[in-house]
């Protein structure tokens, strides 16, 4: 038996002691978060922990030990299942007894042909990934390859086929440097991202099948301001001419053409609502740190990507892979700028939560803001020294956007689910992890990579250029 195997095994015994279960109550498949919060009704808090199955939970992840999942098992397709976040999620849902199929045309790696980058951490092919899984698990996921913005003729017939009763769709170009580089990558943004939206509500209409859509959206969309305070779940409360008031999708202020398509998926997932019932559940999610999960981390063929480079790596894991590598850390202007987090293993848990409680047909998308905290860059980075030892530098900022600004945001829905989120202030062990994956992969990275090329517009590009060499041009020349 592989020892991953023996070590479910193990926890299968030694579940039934664990003795937490008994909040489980019954399932209720088709109430909503909004509904629960209007209600105050705090007996609904026990909904979205309804498991038939004994399980075990640590902090970052569920040991399924039989197959009723929350709101019970379902197929779920997984758009977009070979990239950071929804490589592992594929897992956890395949671990919780859902039955996975991963749809992907493998778009993250061609990119990452086309900058000449590649993940810090090696990563198997799809094929070898899906087949160990399914060695070490006993589970069938299953994988795909398909271009969903391009071929909605296979996708409509595989959906006729497999029937998903949920499809969690990731399928989108989701760096904002990379669509700001060049009009090919605005374009290609524009194109891939929409395209993939639009093919998968309407394959959801054609095919008269009851399918929820999970969508991952961004904070970006409400545009790191503070709409008067707290920023809300999707909706606000305004008041119209003649003193109306009204409850309106929150305006959307996106900062790039990344941002911007998601905005524009909000619209189109208003209108499928409105005209088709659709079922369409649009996650608000923030800047994703960390790299493995439980799962991904129990044979090395299971690894997840990791960026670092200028166009695809995010604030938090970059610096943590400069602190390994002796760079130092690359705060973009005075690092004022504040921003939404979450781990990669609470990303997986909130997107089990998300399937397990569908709005009903018809009733407006539900909307959850998918972050642990916010914080600031320049704090961030404080943090990472402060452990590290690492060096903090000031560097031009490539980006156009707010150089200081307050960020304050409900996350009361994925709360009142359950969710217990990894805060950065308790992460030392999980910034330690991090930080360990990147030395042990230090040999596989190209220091002239780590720079951002994608400069928002002229005027940030000609700054960069005048600007004195950083210390990470010098490291890296
Ligand atoms: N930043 C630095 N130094 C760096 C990299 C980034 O100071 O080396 C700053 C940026 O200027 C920005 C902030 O850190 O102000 C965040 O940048 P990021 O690259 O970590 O994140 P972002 O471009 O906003 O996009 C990422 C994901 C995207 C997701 C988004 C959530 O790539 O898919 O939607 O985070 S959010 O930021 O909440 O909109």
């Amino acid at each position: 038996m592989p020892a991953q195997c023996a070590r479910l095994a193990m926890l299968a015994v030694i579940a039934p002691a664990a003795s937490a279960y008994s909040l489980f109550g019954t399932t209720s498949r088709s109430h909503t978060v909004t509904a629960q919060i209007a209600a105050q009704a705090p007996v609904a808090l026990q909904a979205p922990f309804a498991h038939t199955a004994v399980q075990m939970r640590t902090r970052n992840t569920v040991v399924q030990m039989s197959d009723a999942p929350a709101g019970g098992k379902k197929k779920v397709f997984v758009l977009g299942g070979d990239g950071f976040c929804g490589w592992p999620t594929a897992l956890h849902l395949s671990n919780l007894g859902h039955d996975v199929v991963i749809i992907d045309d493998l778009s993250r790696r061609k990119i990452d042909v086309e900058l000449g980058a590649s993940s810090l951490t090696p990563i198997s092919t799809p094929e070898v990934r899906v087949a160990t899984w399914n060695e070490v698990s006993g589970k069938e996921l299953k994988y795909v390859y398909m271009d969903l913005a391009n071929e909605y003729d296979r996708f409509l017939q595989l959906i006729k086929d497999e029937k998903p009763d949920t499809m969690v769709h990731f399928a989108e170009q989701r760096a904002a440097p990379y669509s700001m580089k060049n009009s090919a990558t605005k374009r290609y943004t524009i194109e891939n991202n929409m395209g993939a939206t639009h093919n998968a509500l309407c394959a959801i209409v054609e095919s008269e099948l009851d399918i929820h859509l999970v969508h991952l959206g961004t904070m970006g969309v409400y545009g790191y301001g503070n709409s008067g305070g707290e920023i809300p779940e999707g909706y606000i409360d305004v008041t119209l001419p003649g003193n109306r008031q009204q409850e309106i999708l929150h305006p959307a202020y996106p900062g790039s053409i990344y941002h911007t398509t998601k905005c524009l998926d909000a619209l189109l997932f208003q209108f499928y609502v409105k005209n088709d019932q659709l079922r369409i559940t649009d996650l608000h999610q923030g800047i994703v740190w960390g790299t493995n999960t439980p799962l991904t981390e129990q044979d090395e063929r299971l690894c997840n990507r990791f960026d670092y480079d200028g166009e695809y790596g995010t604030v938090l894991n970059r610096f943590l892979m400069q602190a390994a590598t002796d760079i130092p850390l690359t705060v973009y202007g005075t690092g004022g700028q504040t921003r939404g987090f979450i781990h990669i293993s609470d990303t997986c848990r909130c997107i089990e939560l998300a399937i397990a409680n569908p709005p009903k047909s018809g009733e407006r998308v539900e909307i959850l803001n998918q972050i642990a905290e916010t914080a600031r860059v320049r704090d961030i980075a404080e943090q990472v020294s402060k452990i590290t030892g690492a060096e903090v530098q000031s560097v031009s900022n490539p980006r156009q956007e707010d150089a200081e600004n307050e960020l304050v945001v409900s996350n009361k829905k994925f709360k009142l689910l359950g969710l217990d989120p990894v805060l950065l202030n308790d992460a030392e062990g999980l910034f330690k992890e991090v930080t360990t994956i990147a030395t042990k992969y230090k040999h596989r990275v190209d220091r002239s990579k780590v720079e951002s090329k994608a400069y928002w517009n002229k005027k940030r590009a000609d700054a960069a250029l005048d600007a004195a060499p950083t210390q990470v041009s010098e490291k890296v020349a």
